[in-house]
Formats: structure tokens, C-alpha cells, sequence
């Protein structure tokens, strides 16, 4: 039977701090659930700074870099388009140096494709190393030979140039390649120089080359040999940090940056990941990987530069570079900001 004594008491348990505390956990959880959260107070937040892109006069891709003597150098292709012409045209190679990563000196042109007399022109992507105080500059350019690309290699006594052909031929051409009928599978040289002092070149584009180098530096070594690694089209980019071997490449087209290891110079190679997504307005991505001054950075070209940016004028950015614990790289962040001025 229902009294009011009874009510009273059922009153009296509602009210009990304990129910009290339940009611309200409830009442909040269907507050949030149904998205009626109070909104916060906005206030006017700063604009980002832009430091990407990194040079902003010209369209500078396919980079390229060396620290050397406390200096970082930076190698890039020179995009110069007419305005309705929409395809890769590079006539030039550009060299930037920079103390703290954020501030870059240009300098000028150190190499163009006609230095070299056996090449018909297209100053594709290229990579400079240093060995014994003499640098050398690998690049990819066009064979007036066989109108094919081949991989030339020049010479300096200084990082900023100028540079001379080192041979007065291709070091690389169509013929000695043969793993597929491309014309353009020879391009985009990296070169890395072991602990041991042996110098390696790799290549590609489809197919994956590498090949040792002679102690000059500019006649291959034994025979060319290939890297099978997935969706590999072009951009190889090797270097080493505790151990380990990372070859970075261009991942599938429209390009994304994968990336895989190994604890031989020479293989085998385990793919690891994609390191950095698609690069917005452009279907090349193009990165080079440096340590400097206790930081890591990833250096690559984007579409970024308004108005005109897009895949054949392109422009160089830098965001930092993580790693795990295990030794992988975590995925790159491209951003607007870049990075902050190194010390
Ligand atoms: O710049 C011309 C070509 O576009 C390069 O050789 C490739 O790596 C791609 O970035």
C-alpha cells in the first residue's frame, strides 16, 4: 500500500548525495553525447608565420643537401615554365646555403645542363657529396646522344661552384640500363659514401639502380645491380643513423615518400612505411633527409607557392624529421610554419 510515509522515504533516498552524484554524471553524459557542449571563449589567435616554402623569388625542386664544415648546402632544379607550358622544363641547377635552416643564401647559377657538351638540356633532379675537399655534383640531364636520360657527373673545388663536367661524357647511359624500355629510367642519382669509404650510386626511375663508384668518383665499379621495392618510381635518397641504412623513395604516382631499411649498404631492404603523403599541387615529391645541429629534417618541393605553384613549378619547404625508438621514421607533418631557426 502507498502512504505518504512511504513517499517521504522514497523522497528521502532520491535526495541522497550518492543518487545526486548519479543524476548528474547521467545528465552531463547526455549533455556531451548530444553535442550541447559550452563553447569556449575565442579569442584572435596569431597568423602562422610562413617558412615554407624556403625560397619563394624562384621555383626551386628536386632538392638536394650536404652539411659541410657547419654549413648546410642546398642543391635544387631550377622549374622555369613559360606561362602556358606545362611540363618539367629546367635549364639550371641552384645552390642556397644556410647556418640556421631558415635563413638561405643563394648564389650564382654553379652548373647548367649545356655544361655539359654531350647533353641536350633538362637539369633534372640532381645530388652533390663531398669526398677529399672536392665536390661532386651527379645530375640527370637529357643524352643529345640518344635522347634518352643519362646521368652526367661535375666537379668543383667549392660547394657553392663553379662546377666543370668531370668527364666530358655520360657516366650513365640508356644502353647500360636495360630492365625496362623507358627512356627516362636513368635519372635522379643519390650517391651515399660508406664508413668504409666505398662510394655507391643509386638511381631510377621504375626500376631501381645502384652501382659501387671507383675511387675518382666518376666511373662506376663493378656492375650494375636493382632494388625491388614496392611501387618504387623514382627519388632515391639514402642515408644512415645508428646502424641503420634508409632508403627513401617516390612512392607511386602522384608521388607519396616510402621508405625502407636494412643493416647492409646493400640489402636486403625491408619496406617500412610511407614517410610523407602526398605533397598538395604536385605530383612529385622529391625529399633529401639531413641531420644538423642535433636535429632532423626532411627537405622536399610542394605546389605551394601562390598563385602559380602546381607539378611544374614547384618550391622547396623543410619540416623536422622524428624517429622512433626502433629505429623507423614516424610520418613526416608538412606545415606552413617550417621550422625554427637551428642553434
Ligand atoms: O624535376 C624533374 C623530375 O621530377 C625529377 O628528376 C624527378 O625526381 C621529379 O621530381
Amino acid at each position: 500500500m502507498y502512504t505518504s510515509a512511504s513517499k517521504n522515504s522514497l523522497l528521502d533516498k532520491a535526495m541522497s548525495p550518492k543518487i545526486l552524484f548519479v543524476l548528474l554524471i547521467a545528465f552531463s553524459f547526455a549533455a556531451c553525447s548530444s553535442g550541447e557542449t559550452q563553447p569556449k571563449e575565442l579569442t584572435e589567435q596569431p597568423i602562422p608565420d610562413p617558412g615554407n616554402p624556403i625560397i619563394t623569388d624562384k621555383f626551386t625542386a628536386d632538392p638536394a643537401a650536404i652539411v659541410y664544415q657547419d654549413t648546410v648546402f642546398l642543391y635544387v632544379g631550377h622549374d622555369d615554365p613559360a606561362p602556358d607550358y606545362n611540363f618539367y622544363d629546367l635549364n639550371e641547377w641552384l645552390v642556397y646555403s644556410s647556418t640556421d635552416m631558415v635563413n638561405w643564401q643563394g648564389y650564382d647559377v654553379p652548373l647548367r645542363a649545356t655544361d655539359f657538351e654531350w647533353a641536350s638540356g633538362d637539369a633534372w633532379a640532381a645530388e652533390v657529396i663531398e669526398k677529399d675537399g672536392k665536390f661532386y655534383w651527379y645530375v640527370s640531364v637529357t643524352n643529345a646522344d640518344d635522347n634518352a636520360k643519362g646521368i652526367g657527373v661535375a666537379v668543383s673545388d667549392s660547394p657553392t661552384g663553379p662546377f666543370e663536367d668531370a668527364r666530358g661524357s655520360a657516366l650513365v647511359t640508356n644502353d647500360m640500363t636495360t630492365d625496362t624500355d623507358i627512356t627516362w629510367d636513368d635519372i635522379d642519382p643519390t650517391v651515399f659514401i660508406d664508413d668504409d669509404g666505398q662510394a655507391y650510386m643509386f638511381w631510377g626511375n621504375t626500376v631501381l639502380y645502384y652501382s659501387e663508384l671507383k675511387d675518382n668518383m666518376i666511373e662506376l665499379e663493378g656492375e650494375i645491380k636493382t632494388i625491388d621495392l614496392p611501387n618504387f618510381v623514382e627519388a632515391p635518397w639514402v642515408h644512415k643513423k645508428n646502424g641503420y641504412y634508409y632508403l627513401s623513395y617516390a612512392y607511386q604516382f602522384p608521388e607519396r615518400t616510402a621508405y625502407a631499411m636494412a643493416t647492409d649498404i646493400e640489402g636486403p631492404y625491408y619496406f617500412q612505411d610511407i614517410l610523407n603523403e602526398v605533397a598538395g599541387n604536385t605530383n612529385t615529391n622529391h625529399q633529401a633527409i639531413i641531420e644538423y645541429k642535433g636535429r632532423d629534417y626532411f627537405i622536399y618541393h610542394t605546389g605551394a607557392i601562390p598563385t602559380q605553384g602546381g607539378s611544374f613549378r614547384r618550391s622547396v619547404s623543410i619540416d623536422y624529421l622524428y624517429y622512433n625508438p626502433d629505429g623507423t621514421m614516424k610520418r613526416v607533418v608538412m606545415t606552413t610554419e617550417g621550422v625554427d631557426p637551428a642553434e
